[in-house]
């Protein structure tokens, strides 16, 4: 069966952008999982598993940073794959997909609970780029009577720092937007950095739009707190096995227009959209279980994904033994 177009296009909706930012993108991709569950018109199990993988694959390979995709997605089809029947296995894609949908606006609205208790009265905090993590934790913070001013970061080259801008002003925060190459000239002004997360790595190290890295360094020098709103689904359970978290690189007509591009033949562009800040500069990282230090990190994948892990370990220790052995053996 053909994909439904409307999952198609969601896909295409988080490749190009217009749905963006590592929970909204984890959110969009089991709705789409849900739309496709339901609109399934065979009559086969096994059909039907293939057909939601063919699903999983699509919105997998939308964007290759933020770690809730997959996360989001292997959440759906864990339940999806252990169903008996057809109409479990649809049943079980639509209600994981609501529960995914639930827990993961919880969370947010608990980081932003959690982490308002580390802001104070009077802060001057600088966020980057567009977190709803980061900005739960501000405008929680707000609510609660503390007076606050917050730095936005532009976020060249897609200016998602004008997105936080609204929202924090709407929310009525006095807000002044800057340019990331200004974060050093401000940051003796800073209290508080509260940057979100596309991944968090077993080893605590976190990545997240491109610039959170010198901002950390920055705040890092200034002596100012650098903190992280991350949801536990945004820890990458791959990253334990020793695997990196892969650094999407977009389009250059980002960076540079297509005139300016056709007109200089010899322009090399790089656009990162992501880098990693090592745990050494990360004071504390907010979640929805609780404030850990970035090194705690592995801990929160070890109760997250436990028997997820285990699993793999043992399919590894399998292969190994497979592929290794028998060739040393008489
Ligand atoms: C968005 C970005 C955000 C994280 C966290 O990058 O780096 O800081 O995704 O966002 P992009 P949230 O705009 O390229 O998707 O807290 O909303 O999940």
């Amino acid at each position: 069966m053909e994909l439904p177009a409307e999952v198609i296009r969601i896909a295409e909706y988080i490749r190009d952008m217009r749905i963006r930012g590592a929970g909204r993108i984890a959110r969009a991709a089991v709705h789409a999982m849900k739309l496709a569950a339901a609109a399934y018109e065979g009559h086969d199990r096994r059909d039907f598993l293939e057909y939601m993988e063919r699903v999983a694959q699509l919105l997998k390979s939308t964007r290759p940073t933020a770690v809730s995709l997959p996360n989001a997605v292997n959440y759906v089809m864990v339940r999806v794959r252990s169903a008996k029947t057809l109409k479990d296995a649809i049943a079980a894609a639509v209600r994981a997909a609501d529960e995914f949908t639930s827990l993961s606006l919880r969370a947010v609205e608990t980081i932003g609970r959690i982490g308002a208790g580390l802001l104070e009265d009077g802060d001057v905090v600088l966020t980057h780029c567009n977190s709803s993590a980061a900005l739960s934790v501000i405008k929680m913070a707000f609510r609660e009577g503390k007076r606050l001013k917050v730095y936005a970061t532009e976020t060249r080259p897609r200016f998602q720092g004008l997105i936080s801008y609204r929202e924090l002003t709407r929310a009525g925060i006095p807000t002044t937007l800057i340019p990331d190459s200004a974060v050093r000239f401000f940051m003796k002004e800073v209290d508080k950095v509260v940057v979100g997360a596309d991944a968090v790595a077993a080893n605590g190290a976190v990545v997240n739009k491109v610039g959170t890295s010198m901002i950390a360094l920055a705040a890092h020098e200034a002596r100012v707190r650098f903190y992280v709103a991350a949801e536990t689904y945004k820890f990458s359970p791959a990253t334990v096995l020793g695997e990196l978290v892969t650094i999407e690189e977009r389009d250059p007509r980002e960076v540079v227009s297509s005139d300016i591009l056709a007109s200089s033949p010899h322009l090399r562009v790089r656009n990162p959209a992501f880098d990693v800040t090592p745990p050494e500069y990360i004071d504390a990282i907010i979640t929805e279980r609780g404030v850990i230090p970035p090194k705690a990190a592995i801990l929160v994948l070890k109760e997250e994904y436990g028997r997820m892990l285990e699993e793999e370990l043992t399919r590894i220790t399998l292969d190994i033994e497979d592929s290794a052995y028998p060739a040393q053996l008489p």
